[in-house]
């Protein structure tokens, strides 16, 4: 076990070793938060107009609506119409909703790469206790950033999160990757925290992406289905934690994962932040979603060095604020 002088014990360690899933209070301070409500805010305002941000819980509808065309506005990194025809050929699909309200209909916002034009988020992702947190639980040399999606559930929403593993979403091949899910709410069971299947990360599995409003696995992935962990809870150790902004809860790339709806009148928004360690490799693996805007030319067992995946721990000393070193083109 390696020798901690950070903000994660001995105890929390070898937690998270056997459960694949830790929660660490109060690891971000309110500025931090902050800045990620603020980038969050203008994500959702840009709702229709970006390219990258979807309600699935609005997409979920016209999947189950046979007859309702999808409309995404002008994101366009899917090919939703292909989505609902996988969806609705796959015979063990089903809707994943909590039971519907007197309120009509919430959001359940993705969008994802908010660092590329968000100093804010940058700060939180490069210069937060978050890297070196990320170092020590994953025994890492050094630590790349490679990505950050935001998980909105606005209020009266009913779509659940499919449970899911995360290591086919991305390209990379190992396992030295690990997800910090932020919560910019206080969120319980009750509006949709999220929820993992404890130990799973040593299944010695890997499951093939799905596409969140439905366990339809993406069709082209080699990768097998993820269990229906919906259908039989009880058969699954399913931990979760109630979180105050200020806490996170890191969980191993291979860890199952998923979460209900938000019934509640109030909001549960969530960012993710992924980092890689030292020994993670490129890997274009076939059935992972493209990442926006990647300019590298990386080949399947490359480093991830690249101007795409930061390199954010070790810092070359102490206090240096890496935000401060990057101008990105899309800056606003
Ligand atoms: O917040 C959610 O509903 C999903 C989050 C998730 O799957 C993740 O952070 O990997």
């Amino acid at each position: 076990m390696p020798a901690f002088n950070g903000r994660v014990s001995g105890a929390d360690y070898d937690a998270f070793i056997r459960d694949g899933v830790l929660c660490l209070r109060d690891a971000l301070t309110p500025e931090e938060i902050s800045h990620l409500r603020g980038a969050v805010d203008r994500q959702i305002a840009a709702l229709g107009v970006s390219r990258t941000g979807y309600d699935f819980e609005a997409l979920a509808r016209q999947v189950w609506d046979e007859g309702r065309p999808v409309e995404t506005g002008a994101a366009d990194r899917f090919d939703m119409r292909r989505m609902k025809d996988m969806v609705r050929a796959d015979a063990w699909a089903r809707p994943l909703q909590e039971a519907p309200g007197d309120h009509g209909e919430g959001m359940f916002f993705y969008d994802v790469a908010a660092w590329k034009h968000d100093r804010g988020v940058r700060q939180v992702a490069f210069d937060s206790a978050l890297p070196e947190i990320a170092a020590h639980l994953m025994d890492a040399a050094y630590v790349n950033f490679w990505e950050d999606t935001t998980f909105v559930k606005a209020p009266h929403t009913r779509q659940k999160t499919a449970f899911h593993q995360d290591l086919a979403y991305f390209q990379i091949e190992g396992d030295q990757c690990v997800v910090v899910w932020i919560p910019l709410d206080p969120a319980t069971l009750e509006n949709g925290v999220m929820q993992y299947v404890r130990g799973s990360h040593l299944w010695g599995e890997t499951y093939a992406p799905n596409v969140f409003v439905s366990q339809t696995p993406f069709a082209s992935s080699p990768e097998k289905r993820c269990p229906d962990i919906e259908g039989a809870p009880e058969k699954y150790d399913i931990v979760s934690f109630d979180v105050e902004p200020g806490d996170v809860i890191i969980h191993h790339v291979k860890t199952v994962h998923g979460a209900g709806g938000n019934p509640t009148g109030s909001w549960r928004r969530a960012v993710s932040l992924r980092y890689c360690g030292d020994r993670a490799r490129y890997f274009d693996r076939p059935g992972a979603i493209a990442q926006v805007g990647v300019s590298h030319t990386l080949k399947d067992g490359d480093r991830l060095f690249a101007a795409d995946y930061p390199v954010v721990w070790p810092k070359p000393w102490p206090q240096m604020r890496l935000a401060d070193l990057f101008r990105l083109p899309e800056d606003s």
